[in-house]
């Protein structure tokens, strides 16, 4: 099915200059840009965007981090999407993930991992707005 996701380039990306090289591994593979912007999140807005994560130890440490710098936020379009584009990351500690993945290339540790991804339908649902209303989007 023709999926939508939400891709961030964390601040730790974007800092190190490797927002290119992930743009460039998201169009080998097949994964269609929507919509895209460079933004700076408020520590406030990096809260809104992870309260699921709410009552987790690392939530602060998180959002501080999310807040910290700028991130580059896309929409992604393709078939199966979602699991595809969380299959491209690689594990969220980078240590463990698959060689040739996003985070295994350019992740630093388990909280400037690279990149985010919607994890489910839902998220989805909730992320893309969260960032682009619907003019925004191809
Ligand atoms: O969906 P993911 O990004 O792979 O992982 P997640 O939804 O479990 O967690 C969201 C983000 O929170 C993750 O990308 C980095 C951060 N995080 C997750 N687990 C830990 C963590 N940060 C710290 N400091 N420690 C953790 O154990």
């Amino acid at each position: 099915m023709l999926e939508k996701t939400l891709s961030i380039i964390k601040p730790d990306a974007v800092k190190a200059g490797y927002s290119g090289k992930i743009i460039t591994m998201l169009e080998e593979n097949g994964f269609e840009i929507k919509a895209m912007k460079k933004i700076r999140l408020t520590k406030k807005q990096a809260e809104g965007f992870y309260i699921v994560h709410k009552n987790r130890p690392f939530y602060d440490s998180l959002t501080t981090f999310m807040s910290s710098g700028n991130i580059i936020v896309m929409v992604l379009e393709k078939e199966n999407a979602i699991a595809d584009y969380r299959n491209l990351m690689g594990a969220t500690d980078p240590a463990k993930a698959q060689r040739g993945t996003i985070r295994a290339l350019y992740g630093k540790n388990i909280e400037e991992n690279a990149v985010h991804g919607s994890d489910s339908k839902e998220s989805a649902d909730f992320e893309i707005p969260y960032f682009f209303s619907s003019i925004e989007i191809l």
